[in-house]
């Protein structure tokens, strides 16, 4: 379980991928060219990693509107995933006709997003049960934010997938606010882990800006899944650092003055850089060949996602309703 110099380089590719991939999103959103608001997981970018590193390709992950690098992960393209932004016809399997937030491709394990804060995780939950009938030994992670886990769908998820015993670990991205409404106004506990209790459950709190802490928390919890021991679920602490989406100022709104400029230190990518140069892991000329070789792959998504046509209007209906005896689309294999 102890990651090799290997998937450590990996990770942090990985986390780079997403920040530049958020940020290079964000001004394309500023110059209009992307039709969508734009939730950011600039800072968030150690939970999707460490929450995903390691999963078996049969694995099935439920990414939240902030764990963007999931479905990368996956193995959705950042071409792909580029072009989905930009509504083009090359944007993965809903050729361009949804809000990327919502991407998904059951192919890859990817369980599609949903409008309705939480009501993935009802979704992710069957995903569970799925994965018990198959006997494979498959699990499935369902990220989700602080706020939905305010929801009563987090209720229904979590007792269900413990009564059933369903290999499902539940990862919540506290990054403090759902939209300008900070968790001290919305949670009666301090430490939303404690919840799993009720649940019958472990809950664990990770510092949500390590990567390794939340790899090793969520291996831990695959392992009990594997095992048929049943769900898990993991509070990630962390912070939102832009607006609840790229519409909104950043800033407005925080409960403290200070707390901004105080988790903008604690940067997950930052953190890990540090930690590999200071363990003789790497050195900082082979860091840098990653920065550019990743920022480099990300301009070519951008120039593919620019030069990509958008999708025909004849295809405006298209795949809304299966043709009769299609059979099932989106099963868990
Ligand atoms: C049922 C429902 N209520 C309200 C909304 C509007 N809404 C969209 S995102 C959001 C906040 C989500 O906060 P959180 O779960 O903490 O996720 P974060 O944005 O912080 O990642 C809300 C209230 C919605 N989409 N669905
Ligand atoms: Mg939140």
């Amino acid at each position: 379980m102890d990651p090799t110099r290997d998937d450590l380089l990996t990770m942090y590719r990985w986390m780079v991928l997403s920040r530049v991939f958020d940020l290079r999103v964000c001004d394309l959103f500023k110059e209009r060219s992307i039709p969508e608001g734009q939730h950011a997981s600039t800072g968030q970018e150690a939970i999707g990693v460490g929450g995903c590193y390691g999963l078996r390709p049969d694995d099935v992950v439920s990414p939240s509107m902030r764990s963007r690098v999931a479905r990368l992960m996956r193995g959705i393209t950042p071409k792909e995933h580029m072009a989905a932004m930009l509504g083009k016809v090359t944007g993965g399997v809903a050729r361009g006709r949804h809000v990327s937030r919502h991407m998904g491709d059951m192919k890859l394990g990817v369980i599609p997003g949903t409008a309705s804060i939480g009501s993935i995780m009802a979704v992710a939950t069957g995903a569970g049960l799925a994965c018990k009938m198959n006997g494979k030994g498959q699990v499935v992670v369902s990220f989700f934010g602080d706020g939905a886990s305010n929801a009563g769908v987090f209720h229904e998820s979590l007792n269900c997938a413990s009564i059933y015993k369903l290999p499902v670990i539940f990862i919540c991205e506290n990054n403090q606010y759902a939209i300008s409404t900070h968790i001290s106004h919305s949670m009666a506990v301090k430490d939303m882990a404690d919840r799993a209790i009720g649940y019958g459950m472990p809950g664990k709190v990770v510092d949500g800006n390590d990567v390794l802490e939340v790899y090793r928390a969520t291996q831990q919890a695959v392992e009990r899944a594997r095992a048929g021991e049943g769900p898990s679920l993991l509070e990630c602490k962390t912070y939102r650092w832009r607006g609840h989406t790229e519409m909104n100022p950043p800033k407005e709104y925080r409960v403290s003055g200070d707390e901004y400029d105080a988790w903008l230190e604690r940067c997950p990518i930052k953190r890990l850089k540090e930690q590999l140069l200071r363990d003789g892991v790497t050195r900082e000329e082979e860091l840098a060949a990653i920065d550019s070789e990743v920022s480099r792959e990300v301009e070519e998504a951008v120039q593919f996602g620019i030069e990509s046509p958008y999708p025909p209007l004849e295809d405006l209906y298209a795949d809304i309703v299966a043709p009769v005896g299609a059979g099932a689309h989106g099963e868990v294999k």
